[in-house]
């Protein structure tokens, strides 16, 4: 599979640092990909249940499409999507495989949100594969919506799971390389997807999201990104929809940008638009240095109609209703720039 590499680096200046951002050069090559729709257009009346998720992941979707045909909620679902690519060892995004921090450490984020406006998450998780499922305890079994490091660690081993080693050989190798190459200068990634984010409805039409991701490649130790930050990474109000991010994760941060996509539906926009806007909320700031790094939306509305937008080509998702599980390719914001 052929990945197209179209920005090499994400400059993290006021850090100090310069750091590869991953999802620029993950997307698929739309020649390669004969079922890849161009644009999306909602041609019919949305049926539910219906899952979205960031990126080229079908066997996610297909996973939490699986648990809503069974009439499983939308909660469960999007745990389930997304533990299967946690525990897809080539996705270096994600769970085991995760590309490390500068210091080899495996470190994850993830975060789960439901109906109710519960949510649990966690941060600079080490050893353990499924994050999304100790956020779930996290939501599910303590007084607390956020458990980091350590904590989050012990919370998990007491809760049943167990601890493995999360760099595999290929992400070792990987990070090796990028160690004597580039001298703390990293190269481009080559990876089969980026962090998954996951957004469902089921039959009731009851909406939750989740997200989970081993954050930047490379990243300073202790770093943590959007993906598990309830508003940034990822925002779930069953009122009127739900979104969920990708991409630089600091920008995201400084836009509150699931939070705003959600409030811009709630406000009429449709979850195109409303992507669209949040996404200029990061590239029409004074001096935005926007093509230097990626940011993509997907969201869904309580209708079930679904939106994604990103500053670059090659951003997609994958959405599966009706039975068809389809990789969908994002418009996109800066059409300058040459494919
Ligand atoms: C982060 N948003 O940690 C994530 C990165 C991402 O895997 O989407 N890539 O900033």
């Amino acid at each position: 599979m052929n990945r197209r590499k179209f920005i090499k680096n994400t400059a993290l200046t006021g850090a100090g640092l310069t750091l590869t951002n991953s999802l620029l050069n993950c997307a698929e090559n739309p020649s390669d990909k004969k079922e890849t729709v161009v644009a999306e257009s909602e041609k019919s009346e949305p049926s539910l249940p219906l899952v979205i998720a960031t990126w080229h992941v079908k066997e996610a979707t297909a996973k939490a499409m699986e648990v809503l045909q069974a009439g499983g909620n939308a909660l469960d679902a999007v745990e389930q999507g997304c533990m299967v690519e946690e525990a897809n060892e080539k996705g270096q995004s994600v769970g085991k495989g995760g590309l490390p921090d500068r210091d080899g450490n495996v470190t994850l984020d993830a975060c789960i949100m439901d109906k109710n406006g519960n949510c649990g998450a966690v941060v600079y998780l080490q050893n353990i594969k499924h994050a999304v499922s100790v956020a779930r305890k996290v939501m599910d079994d303590t007084p607390h919506v956020m458990l980091a490091g350590e904590g989050a660690q012990q919370f998990a081993l007491s809760q049943g799971f167990e601890t493995e080693d999360l760099l595999t050989e290929a992400s070792r190798k990987a990070w090796e390389k990028w160690k004597v190459e580039a001298k703390y200068k990293p190269i481009i990634n080559i990876e089969n997807h980026d962090t998954i984010g996951m957004l469902a409805i089921d039959k009731n039409g009851d909406i939750s999201g989740a997200c989970t991701t081993s954050g930047l490649a490379y990243k300073m130790g202790g770093r943590v990104g959007d993906s598990p930050i309830i508003g940034s990474g990822l925002f779930v109000d069953n009122e009127i929809g739900a979104a969920v991010a990708t991409g630089l994760g600091e920008e995201v941060v400084k836009t509150v940008g699931s939070f705003l996509v959600v409030e811009l539906m709630r406000q009429g926009k449709s979850p195109q638009e409303a992507c669209e806007e949040a996404i200029g909320r990061i590239v029409n700031k004074p001096n935005s240095n926007y093509k230097d790094f990626q940011v993509g939306y997907i969201a869904v509305n309580k209708k079930g109609e679904t939106g994604s937008y990103s500053i670059h080509q090659w951003f997609s998702m994958t959405k599966f209703q009706n039975g068809v599980n389809e990789q969908i390719q994002s418009d996109f914001f800066n059409k300058e720039e040459k494919s």
